[in-house]
C-alpha cells in the first residue's frame, strides 16, 4: 500500500472524477482512498447528505484537497437513532462482528439492540465471545445461549491469552469481507485490530494525518485493510454509549428478533403487540420456554421505548 501525499502537487492533472473509497470521516469531511492506495482529504460539493466510512465515491482534486462529486448507491447502511439525532456507523458492510466478554460484563440489551439494527439493515451478524481464559466466561456463555439457539454464530476466543488460536478462528470468517466491529469499552476491539491488522497504527496514522491537514483530528469510524491485496477489511468504531433504534417502528420489532419472528403468525389479533393481548402466540412461546425470559424483557423495554412520543 502506498501513502503518497497529494497536497500541493505542482503538475495537477486536468480535473476529472476518479473512484474512491471513504476510509475515515469527520462530519462532512472524509478521507478517500484511491484504487492505488493514495489517501486524500475530501470535502463534499454542496449540501450533500453525510458520507460515511465504506461509501464508494467519485472525487476530483481541487487545489490542495479533493471534492466528492458523487457516490454510488449504498448496499446497506448501519445506523442508530436516538431522540436527538441519527448517526451512521458505516455503509456497504458484509457483516457485523459484535464483541462481548464476561469481564467487564457485557450488556445483553446492547447486544440485542445491535442485532436488531443489523437485521433491519439486512447485514448478517456474528458474536465474538472474547476472554475465554477468564472463569466468568461460563456465565457469559449461558447468557448467549438464546442467541446461539436463534441461529447467531458465536465465535469464542481469547484475543490476548491465546492470540494464535483467535487468529486461526477469525481469519477465515473475515477474509475477503468488510466487517464492522462493535463492542462496548473493554471488550477487546483494539486488541482484535492490533492482532489482525498489519501496521494498524500506520493505517490509522495516515487517516489522522489527512484529517489533521484539514484541522479535523478524530474520525467517527476507521477502515483497516486486513491484507496487502486489500480484499478484507475491518471497520473500528469508537466506543458508543447509546444504540438508539428510533428509526424502527414498534410493530416491526418482533419480526427483527429471530426468536420472536419464529413465533409470529399464531396470535388472535393481527396487530398484536405481544405484551398483554389474549391468545398471543409469542407469549405462549415464552411460556413454553422457546423464547427466554431475558429476551422477553428486552422486547418489552424496546417496544416501550419505540412507542414513546419523541421528545
Ligand atoms: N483476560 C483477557 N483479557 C483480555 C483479552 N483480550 C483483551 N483483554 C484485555 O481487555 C482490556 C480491554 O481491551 P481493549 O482491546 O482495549 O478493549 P476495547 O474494546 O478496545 O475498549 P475501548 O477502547 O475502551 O472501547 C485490555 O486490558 C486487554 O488486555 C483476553 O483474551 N483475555
Ligand atoms: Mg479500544
Ligand atoms: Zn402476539
Amino acid at each position: 500500500m502506498t501513502a503518497r501525499c497529494v497536497r500541493g502537487a505542482e503538475t495537477d492533472p486536468p480535473p476529472r472524477s476518479e473512484p474512491g473509497l471513504v476510509v475515515g470521516a469527520h462530519g462532512r469531511h472524509v478521507v478517500v482512498e484511491t484504487p492505488d492506495g493514495t489517501r486524500v482529504l475530501c470535502h463534499p460539493r454542496g449540501k450533500k447528505s453525510e458520507l460515511v466510512v465504506g461509501d464508494r465515491v467519485r472525487w476530483q482534486i481541487t487545489g490542495d484537497d479533493g471534492v466528492v462529486d458523487g457516490f454510488e448507491p449504498r448496499r446497506n447502511l448501519l445506523m442508530r437513532q436516538d431522540d436527538w439525532r441519527t448517526k451512521s456507523f458505516a455503509a456497504n458492510l458484509d457483516q457485523l462482528l459484535m464483541l462481548v466478554a464476561g469481564e467487564p460484563v457485557f450488556s445483553e440489551a446492547q447486544l440485542a439492540r445491535a442485532l436488531v439494527a443489523a437485521q433491519d439493515a439486512g447485514i448478517p451478524a456474528l458474536i465474538g465471545l472474547n476472554k475465554t481464559d477468564l472463569p466468568v466466561v461460563v456465565a457469559a456463555r449461558e447468557r448467549l445461549a438464546p442467541y446461539r439457539a436463534m441461529g447467531v454464530e458465536v465465535i469464542e476466543m481469547a484475543l490476548k491469552a491465546d492470540p494464535a488460536a483467535a487468529r486461526e478462528r477469525l481469519l477465515p470468517r473475515l477474509a475477503g469481507r468488510t466487517t464492522l466491529v462493535l463492542g462496548a469499552s473493554g471488550m477487546g476491539k483494539s486488541t482484535l485490530i492490533n492482532l489482525l491488522v498489519p501496521a494498524a497504527a500506520a493505517q490509522v496514522g495516515e487517516i489522522s494525518r489527512a484529517l489533521a491537514a484539514g484541522r479535523h483530528t478524530t474520525t467517527t469510524s476507521t477502515w483497516y485493510w486486513l491484507d496487502e491485496g486489500r480484499r478484507g477489511a475491518l471497520i473500528d468504531t469508537p466506543g458508543f454509549q447509546e444504540f438508539g433504534l428510533r428509526h424502527i417502528a414498534p410493530e416491526r420489532l418482533a419480526a427483527l428478533m429471530p426468536d420472536f419472528a419464529a413465533a409470529l403468525g399464531h396470535c388472535r389479533f393481527h396487530n398484536c403487540s405481544h405484551r398483554h393481548e389474549p391468545g398471543c402466540g409469542v407469549r405462549a412461546a415464552v411460556e413454553r420456554g422457546d423464547i427466554s425470559a431475558s429476551r422477553q424483557r428486552i422486547y418489552e423495554m424496546l417496544y416501550d421505548e419505540l412507542s414513546r412520543p419523541r421528545r
